[in-house]
C-alpha cells in the first residue's frame, strides 16, 4: 500500500469508530435524543423522518408523504423529495446517504439556507431513528437510479448499493424502520397520535398531501387541505359558532414568511396555536407577541377612527379583550430559530415580533376597511369582553375579600404535607370523601397532601367566570395550590411540584377527571405545559391466591397474572365484584381458589392498599398529562365539554377503550 492509501484507510477506520461511538451514545441515553423511551419517544421516530420529508417540501421539492404502519409495527415513510444525496462525501469518504443515516446531526450540514423543521425541536436527525431501530432500510431514487442500504441497530450491513433504475422524473426517499424492542417500553404505534400530527402538517403545508396507512387495521386516511390555515381554523371551530369567515393574512419580510388565519366565535375561550417551521410553539414567543400587539393596535385604531368607541369614553380595549372567542393559527418560517422555555417551545428571536406585527397590522387594516361589518362585529364582541372582564375582576375581588382563594386560608378539608419545598411536594386531588379518607391515612404525610373534592366540579367551559370563582371545589383547589387563577396565575408560586388527579376508574371518574383537566387547561395552563399535572393509575383488579396478592391495572395484565398462576380461565362464579376461579388443571392437588376482585372505586381500597398500588412513588405509575398537540387538546375539550351532544357521543364511543384522556 502506498503511504496515501495507508493514511486513507486509517482515516476511514477512525471515522467508522466515531460513528459507532455516536450510535452507542444514542442507544445508551436514548431519552437525551428523543425525550423518553415510552410511547411519546416512540412516536418521535416517525415525526423525525416525516419532518425530514416536510423539509424537502419547504425547500420546494416534495408534495406528498406516505406513512405506512405495518403489521409488525415497522413503519415506512415515503416522500417525493430530491432523495438523500448518494455521492461520496469528501470528508467521510463514503456515500453521503450512509453519512446522513449514521452520523449524528449530519443531515443539517448539507443545506443551511433553508427553513428546517428537523433543525428545530426534534432536530436529532434520521441517524437517531436508525440507531434506535432493530433494523432500517432506505431506498433513494435520484438521477435515474435506485440506491439501497440496510442497517442493524444503526450499523450498515453493506455499503450503499445501486439496485436498479427507474423511469420518469420521480425522485424520492423511502425509509422503513422497526423500532428496537431493547430500547422502547412499547413499540406499538397509535394510529390517532400519528394521524393528528399528519393532519396538522397538512394544514400547515397546504401543497403537501399526507397519507397515513395502517396495515394492522386496514385503515387509510388522506390529508390535503387546499385552504391551509383557513381550513385549520374552520376545523378547530367546527363545533363553535363563528361570527364571520376566517381572516387570512400572508406576507414576508426580511426573509421571514408569515401566515395567519383567525376568526372570532360566540364562545369565551381562546384557542390560539402558533408554529415556527411547523413546530408547535406551545409556550408561544415573539411571533405570538407580535400577532397580539397587531390585533390590539389595529382594532383600537379602527374603532376610534370609525366612532365605535367614543373619543371621550375612556375605554381602551386591552390585549385580553381580544382573546375571548378568538381562534387563530400563526405560522412563521424562521431561518435560525432560537427556542427557549421549559419545553424549548417558545420562540426567542426578537426580530420576529416586529415582522409579524408589521405584516398583520398592515394587512388587517386593509381588511377592516374593506369589511366594515366584520370589523363592527368583532369590536362589539371585544367591548362586551371588556365589560365582562371588569365584572370578573369585581367577582374575584369579592371572593378574595372573603379570603377564599389565597393560601393563607387553606381549605379545611386539605390534609397538607409537612415539608414545604414545592419541588418535593405533591398534592392528590381525590374524588370523594371516602377515598380521600383512605388517601389521608395511607399517604406519606411528609410530602403528600390530599384534597378530597365532592363529585362533579363545575364545567368551566360553559360557566361564566363569577360562577366558576364562587364554586367551593374550585376555591379549594385554587387556594390549596396557592398560585392564583386566570390572569393572576403565577406557576412559580404553586405550593406543589406535582398535582395528581385520582378519580375512580369508571365513567363518572373519567368525567370528573376531564372536568378537572378542563379547569387546569383553561385557568392554570402553565401547570400543564410545564408537565406538572399527572393522572393516578389505581389498579382495576386484585387477584388473590392464598396469601399471595397481585394487582392488575388492565385486563391484559389480569390475564397475564392468571396465566402465571396457571388458572385455566374457567370462571366458576361471577358476581359483579368478585370472580372466583378454580386454580390449575383437574389433576391439581391444590384446591385453593383464586379470587379476583374488580375495584369499582378507590373507596374500596384500604389505606395500605391505596398507598401500595397508587401512591407509593417507588411502585406507582402516574401518567403525565402533556400538551404535545395543543390543537388536539382544544378539540377534545370542546367535544367533551361543549354543547353539542352527538360529537361527544361519537368521541366517547371511539375512545371508550382508553378511559384515559391523554391530551
Ligand atoms: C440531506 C441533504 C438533502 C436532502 C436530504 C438530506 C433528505 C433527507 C430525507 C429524509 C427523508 N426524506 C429526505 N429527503 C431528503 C439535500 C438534497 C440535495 O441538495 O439534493
Amino acid at each position: 500500500m502506498t503511504k496515501e492509501k495507508v493514511q486513507a484507510v486509517a482515516e476511514y477506520t477512525a471515522k467508522s469508530i466515531n460513528v459507532l461511538k455516536g450510535l452507542e451514545a444514542v442507544r445508551k441515553r436514548p431519552a437525551m435524543y428523543i425525550g423518553d423511551v415510552g410511547s411519546r419517544g416512540l412516536h418521535h421516530l416517525i415525526n423525525e423522518v416525516v419532518d425530514n420529508s416536510i423539509d424537502e417540501a419547504l425547500a420546494g421539492f416534495n408534495d406528498r408523504v406516505i406513512v405506512t404502519i405495518h403489521k409488525d409495527n415497522s413503519v415506512t415513510v415515503e416522500d417525493r423529495g430530491r432523495g438523500i444525496p448518494v455521492d461520496i462525501h469528501p470528508e467521510e469518504k463514503k456515500s453521503a446517504l450512509e453519512v446522513v443515516m449514521t452520523v449524528l446531526h449530519a443531515g443539517g450540514k448539507f443545506d443551511k439556507t433553508s427553513y428546517k423543521v428537523s433543525g428545530g425541536l426534534h432536530g436529532v436527525g434520521v441517524s437517531v431513528v436508525n440507531a434506535l431501530s432493530e433494523w432500517l432500510k432506505v431506498e433513494v431514487r435520484r438521477d435515474g437510479k435506485i440506491y439501497f442500504q440496510e442497517y442493524q441497530r444503526g450499523v450498515p450491513k453493506a455499503p450503499v448499493k445501486e439496485i436498479g433504475t427507474y423511469k420518469g422524473e420521480q425522485t424520492g426517499t423511502k425509509i422503513t424502520f422497526k423500532p428496537d424492542k431493547e430500547i422502547f417500553k412499547t413499540i406499538k404505534f397509535n394510529f390517532d397520535t400519528v394521524a393528528e400530527r399528519m393532519r396538522e402538517l397538512a394544514y400547515l403545508n397546504k401543497d403537501v398531501t399526507m397519507i397515513l396507512r395502517d396495515e394492522r387495521e386496514g385503515l387509510e386516511e388522506t390529508y390535503r387541505f387546499k385552504g391551509g390555515l383557513v381550513d385549520f381554523v374552520k376545523y378547530l371551530d367546527e363545533q363553535r359558532n363563528p361570527l364571520h369567515k376566517p381572516i387570512y393574512i400572508q406576507g414576508e419580510k426580511d426573509g421571514t414568511p408569515v401566515e395567519v388565519a383567525f376568526e372570532y366565535n360566540e364562545s369565551y375561550s381562546e384557542n390560539v396555536h402558533s408554529y415556527v417551521n411547523n413546530i408547535n410553539t406551545i409556550e408561544g414567543g415573539t411571533h405570538l407577541i407580535g400577532f397580539r400587539a397587531a390585533l390590539t393596535r389595529t382594532f383600537n385604531n379602527y374603532a376610534y377612527k370609525n366612532g365605535l368607541i367614543k373619543e371621550n369614553s375612556k375605554i381602551t380595549l386591552t390585549g385580553d379583550d381580544f382573546k375571548e372567542g378568538l381562534t387563530a393559527v400563526i405560522s412563521v418560517k424562521v431561518m435560525e430559530p432560537q427556542f427557549e422555555g421549559q419545553t424549548k417551545t417558545k420562540l426567542g428571536n426578537s426580530e420576529v415580533k416586529s415582522i409579524v406585527e408589521t405584516i398583520v397590522g398592515e394587512k388587517l387594516s386593509e381588511y377592516l376597511e374593506e369589511n366594515p361589518s366584520v370589523a363592527r362585529k368583532i369590536i362589539e364582541k371585544c367591548l362586551r369582553a371588556a365589560e365582562a372582564r371588569e365584572a370578573a375582576r369585581k367577582a374575584r375581588e369579592l371572593v378574595r375579600r372573603k379570603n377564599a382563594l389565597d393560601s393563607l386560608h387553606l381549605p379545611g378539608k386539605l390534609a397538607d404535607c409537612t415539608i414545604n419545598d414545592p419541588e418535593h411536594c405533591e398534592i392528590y386531588i381525590v374524588e370523594g370523601d371516602s377515598a380521600g379518607g383512605s388517601a389521608k391515612q395511607g399517604r406519606d404525610r411528609r410530602f403528600q397532601a390530599i384534597l378530597p373534592i365532592k363529585g362533579k366540579i363545575i364545567n368551566v367551559e360553559k360557566a361564566k367566570i363569577n360562577k366558576i370563582l364562587e364554586n367551593q371545589e374550585i376555591q379549594a383547589i385554587v387556594s390549596a395550590i396557592g398560585a392564583g387563577i386566570g390572569e393572576d396565575f403565577d406557576p412559580s408560586k404553586a405550593r406543589y411540584g406535582k398535582i395528581i388527579l385520582m378519580t375512580d376508574a369508571d365513567v363518572d371518574g373519567s368525567h370528573i377527571r376531564t372536568l378537572l383537566l378542563t379547569f387546569f387547561y383553561r385557568h392554570m395552563k402553565e401547570l400543564i405545559t410545564e408537565g406538572r399535572i399527572y393522572i393516578a393509575q389505581p389498579p382495576l383488579y386484585k387477584i388473590k391466591k392464598g396469601k399471595e396478592e397481585y394487582y392488575a391495572y388492565d385486563d391484559e395484565e389480569r390475564d397475564r397474572i392468571l396465566k402465571r398462576l396457571k388458572v385455566d380461565g374457567k370462571i366458576k362464579k361471577e358476581s359483579s365484584e368478585t370472580i372466583e376461579t378454580e386454580e390449575g388443571s383437574e389433576e391439581s392437588s391444590s384446591s385453593k381458589n383464586v379470587v379476583i376482585t374488580r375495584y369499582k372505586g378507590l373507596g374500596e381500597m384500604n389505606p395500605e392498599q391505596l398507598w401500595q398500588t397508587t401512591m407509593n412513588p417507588e411502585t406507582r405509575t402516574i401518567l403525565q398529562v402533556n400538551l404535545e398537540s395543543a390543537a388536539a387538546a382544544d378539540k377534545i375539550f370542546e367535544t367533551l365539554m361543549g354543547d353539542e351532544v352527538e360529537p361527544r357521543r361519537e368521541f366517547i364511543e371511539k375512545h371508550a377503550k382508553y378511559a384515559n384522556l391523554d391530551i
